[in-house]
């Protein structure tokens, strides 16, 4: 039998947990980790899969005989940018454990805004006993943009909570218990929206899409009166001056941001220390490691056998 292709791994994760997660992962397939200093000068031009997480600039000049690319995460926007990249599949991780985080973190931020979390929290710092409105969920509603696995998930979980949940998409798409607008329809969708989450792929069509424009179009007839933004996409589909001045002018109330412009996020920003936004560092639905490697390992026994890949990106879509 001829030996197995190497797996190439270039995951800017932490290593400790990749370590971890190799024991006994891939069987007898050799795995090049390049987070090793003994494999920086390894010949990697027969090499058929890589698993990557923001690889290195020369991944692909290095490795040039790829057949399949995976995604350490749910996005490829680090990919997709870099030099060089085969047209090859490229696979995305679609998984529970991450889209189970990514719903988590999506509830806990409409619920904090929902129950004032930071008015109460800065009223205890000045010792204050004084309770604050207390609208009910259903009294809100949930507009989520990208309706996608992560999407869709968040979705029936914030239902479960007693918010109304619309939801828009790039295409027309039917999910139960959720009114849907496809591209079209965004306007009427903003128009009804109190709370705005955001759960898009970085694309030329999306980049900076949450700005001062769209945020002056969120429905402002809800309990707080201003809306939310909520984002756990990508930073680069907001611009962060218009998020500033949004809060500043009244048009926004509040924000829960995990992903920004720049990662991490520079000391000057002034979202940091804004008394109505909460800020988390990209950390709002990490991907189990363990996980990765169980579904990078299947996939290829799959492709190996002739069957086809899961969760390949559409190059041209961007996503
Ligand atoms: P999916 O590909 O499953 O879903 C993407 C959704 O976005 C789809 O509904 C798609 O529409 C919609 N969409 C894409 N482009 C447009 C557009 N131009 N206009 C309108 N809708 C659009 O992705 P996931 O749900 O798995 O993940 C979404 C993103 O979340 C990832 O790409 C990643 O960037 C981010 N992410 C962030 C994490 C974090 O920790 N902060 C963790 C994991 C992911 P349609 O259904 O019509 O195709
Ligand atoms: C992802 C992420 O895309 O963690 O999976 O951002």
């Amino acid at each position: 039998m001829p030996s197995k292709s190497p797996v190439v791994i270039d995951l800017k994760f932490d290593q400790q947990e990749v370590a971890a997660a190799l024991k006994g992962a891939f069987g007898d397939r050799e795995v090049i980790n390049l987070a090793h200093p003994a494999s920086r000068t390894r010949d990697l031009a027969g090499i058929d899969y890589a698993v990557v997480w923001r690889p290195g600039q020369d991944l692909f000049a290095r490795a040039r005989n790829l057949k399949v690319v995976f995604s350490g995460g749910a996005g490829v926007d680090h990919v997709l940018t870099l030099p060089g990249l085969p047209d090859v599949p490229l696979v995305r991780f679609v998984d529970q454990t991450l889209t189970t985080r990514m719903s988590e973190w999506v509830v806990l931020q409409c619920l904090s805004h929902l129950r004032q979390v930071k008015a109460y929290d800065a009223q205890a710092r000045r010792r204050v006993w004084k309770e604050l409105p207390q609208p009910e969920a259903k009294e809100l509603t949930v507009g989520i943009m990208g309706l996608g696995v992560l999407g869709q998930d968040a979705a029936r979980k914030l239902k479960v909570m007693g918010f109304e949940v619309i939801g828009w998409s790039r295409g027309v798409k039917a999910v139960e218990g959720i009114e849907t607008y496809d591209a079209a329809g965004l306007d009427a969708f903003l128009a009804r929206t109190d709370m705005l989450v955001g759960l898009l792929p970085l694309t030329p069509e999306t980049t900076g899409i949450f700005n001062g424009a769209l945020f002056a179009k969120l429905s402002r007839k809800g309990p707080f009166g201003a809306p939310v933004f909520i984002n756990g996409g990508r930073g680069g589909s907001q611009v962060e001056r218009d998020i500033v001045a949004a809060l500043e002018g009244g048009t926004l109330a509040g924000a829960s941001l995990d992903v920004f412009e720049q990662e991490p996020l520079p000391l000057e920003s002034p979202l940091w220390t804004h008394d109505r936004v909460i800020v988390t560092p990209h950390a709002a639905a990490a991907s189990d490691v363990k996980a990765l490697f169980r579904q990078v390992e299947r996939q290829v026994a799959d492709y190996e056998a002739g069957r086809p890949l899961e969760h390949v990106v559409d190059r041209r879509a961007g996503y």
